[in-house]
């Protein structure tokens, strides 16, 4: 292996380090003092240097943004408590290990759920201090860890859900779990802070290297043409190629990103790039060497500009698949063809491939909690209890209950039905719509997304409704913040926070997923957006083309300019 001094110094971006460098530096292989702090019970909250440090332990120093300001009056800090991030690769979790989250989100979370994620796994909100550690050893004790899911590392890693649907889903989720642990970071921290692990000196970063990566970076496993990972958001990406059924390699697609920053043209969303095709045996060297280039080159002054997507544009997409190709010693050969021809999740039953089936249910923002009249929360926790197969977690926030036998797909049904996890009145449109977390826990909120949603999508049914057309969809998101965290910048029609009840509108996303879409009006209230979309979804109806998505209609007609390079036209 090439040691992680680069040959192309010239590439490295000069100045003075964030501060995160520092910070990642002196943290002894991401130990910092958060032991120390974990006994200050003083504060409910980390050091400066510890909040951004737990984050590689999967965690978020958060507090409830609808209490803080009577807290302030009342001179209290504002009441401190962790996120949780589980890794899943893949999104599989077994009904024994339900029952055990379950139960912990019921008794030590200040909300009670458990919130499915856009990266298919599932988050704690609202863990006190005290808590803290025994979360991590339930975790544990059902093979459940923390570990990278935040910080300045490789994420959760994606698979195509519904594995066992066909081979080559089973294949992409085990390709998915060899990525995530070959590039997991090595330090026995984790195990040492929160499972009482006997402290070990030294450690090595081979892949990671002893200062981490510059940023945080994403990687999925694909299996075209369901594009329902959105392969655009990450920065890495495994597009799965089979001849006669059969997984022969795959296509890589590496800079991907959706986060921006409003006022800030250097930041914009970007789609991945096609490297070319790798057959099986290259895979962990390629996911290991798009790290380590990144790792070297990525820039390390500017977290803005911090991405893969910003190292592909400022060195040049060829000279870094160079790169990659000789560290790893690898030639990407010419890309296979494949096609992404939908996004999204296949609600209701699916066969599988050995006579179980899926049963796919939507969740409302993935927020799994026993509302009044739709005891979510119980109805999985009853499934759980007699189910054989196992959950998967999806990339939209969904569930699937995988893999049941037919003699309990009746069972399985009643119960979803009773407990309001089936409803057959759930418009398209409903299922095509998502939100991020936004208010009241996330800190970067700039306006409501995941309590705005259910009056945004019944507008836009409204709107649907009234120009004949019920059925359609829009694939319509929004987001509390240009973080994207909703994935806003791969809709549509996407609405992205900048203050109290104001969002930026943007259109002209398409069906599947390979388009980002372009700002149509800036800062406006959700009343103009309606008015707006009112006039467009009415042209839309009259004059689309047979099978024309609303998104493609809306380039079509020039009612915003495609973008096709997004650092030259994204901003244009
Ligand atoms: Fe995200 C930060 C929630 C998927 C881009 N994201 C956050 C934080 C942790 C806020 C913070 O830094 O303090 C949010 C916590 C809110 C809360 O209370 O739970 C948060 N992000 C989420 C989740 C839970 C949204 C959801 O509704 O499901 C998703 C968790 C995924 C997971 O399980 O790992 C989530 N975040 C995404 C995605 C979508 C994706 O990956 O498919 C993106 C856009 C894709 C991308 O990365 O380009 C995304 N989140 C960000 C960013 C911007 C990163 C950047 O490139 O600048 C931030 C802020 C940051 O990192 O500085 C952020
Ligand atoms: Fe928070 Fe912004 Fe992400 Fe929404 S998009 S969860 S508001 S960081």
């Amino acid at each position: 292996m090439l040691d992680s001094q680069s040959d192309n110094s010239d590439l490295i971006v000069e100045g003075k380090l964030a501060d995160n460098e520092r910070l990642k530096r002196e943290s002894n292989f991401l130990r910092g003092t958060i032991q120390q702090d974990l006994q200050d019970r003083i504060t409910g909250g980390f050091t400066k240097d510890n909040f951004q440090l737990i984050r590689f332990h999967g965690m978020y120093q958060q507090d409830d943004r609808d209490i803080r300001a009577e807290r302030a009056k009342q001179k209290l800090e504002p009441l401190h408590n962790v996120m949780l991030r589980a890794r899943m690769p893949g999104g599989v979790i077994q009904p024994d290990q339900w029952l055990v989250i379950d139960d912990f989100a019921r008794e030590h979370t200040s909300y009670g759920s458990i919130r499915l994620t856009t990266r298919q796994t599932f988050q704690f909100h609202g863990v006190l201090k005290p808590n803290i550690k025994h979360m991590h050893q339930v975790l544990s004790s059902i093979n459940i860890d923390g570990i990278a899911t935040a910080g300045d590392v490789n994420r959760n890693v994606l698979a195509s859900t519904n594995p066992v649907e066909s081979e080559l889903h089973a294949e992409a989720y085990e390709w998915a779990k060899k990525i995530s642990e070959h590039l997991l970071p090595k330090t026995r921290a984790y195990y040492e802070i929160w499972l009482d692990e006997e402290k070990v000196h030294s450690t090595e970063e081979p892949i990671l290297g002893s200062n981490y990566l510059p940023r945080k970076f994403k990687t999925t496993v694909t299996v075209p043409p369901n594009n329902e990972m959105d392969v655009h958001a990450n920065d890495l990406n495994f597009v799965a190629i089979a001849e006669g059924g059969k997984l022969v390699g795959f296509n890589v697609l590496v800079g991907g990103g959706l986060a921006m920053t409003h006022g800030d043209t250097s930041t914009y969303p970007r789609k991945a790039d096609d490297f070319g095709f790798i057959s099986l045996e290259h895979t962990l060297k390629i996911a290991e060497h798009v790290v380590t280039v990144q790792r070297d080159w990525g820039n390390r002054v500017n977290r803005k500009n911090a991405k893969t997507k910003y190292t592909l544009d400022r060195v040049g997409t060829e000279t870094f698949k160079a790169e990659v190709e000789r560290r790893a010693g690898v030639r990407f050969e010419p890309s296979r063809p494949y096609e992404f021809t939908s996004r999204g999740d296949r609600f209701g039953w699916v066969d599988g491939i050995d006579g179980k089936q899926h049963l796919t249910l939507y969740i409302l923002s993935g927020r799994i909690l026993d509302y009044p009249s739709r005891p979510l929360k119980t109805g999985l926790r009853k499934i759980a209890e007699i189910h054989q197969g196992d959950f998967r977690m999806t990339a939209n926030q969904n569930l699937v209950i995988a893999g049941v036998p037919p003699e309990q797909k009746e069972e399985i049904e009643r119960i979803a039905r009773e407990h309001g996890l089936i409803d057959d009145l759930m418009t398209p449109q409903l299922k095509n719509s998502m939100a991020c977390v936004a208010l009241p826990t996330c800190p970067l909120a700039m306006a409501e997304a995941e309590r705005f949603l259910p009056e945004l999508v019944s507008n836009v049914e409204g709107l649907l409704a009234k120009h004949g057309v019920p059925d359609d969809h829009l694939i319509l998101r929004v987001v509390g913040c240009p973080n994207g965290c909703g994935r806003a910048m791969l809709a549509e029609a996407g609405l992205v926070g900048k203050g109290p009840n104001k969002y930026n509108f943007y259109l002209g996303g398409n069906r599947n997923g390979t388009r980002v879409p372009k700002l149509y009006k800036e800062n406006v209230t959700p009343d103009v957006i309606y008015s707006e979309l009112d006039t467009l979804i009415a042209s839309w109806v009259v004059e689309r083309t047979p099978n024309e998505g609303f998104g493609d209609f809306v380039i079509r007609k020039g009612i915003v300019a495609e973008v096709k390079v997004s650092k030259t036209d994204f901003h244009a």
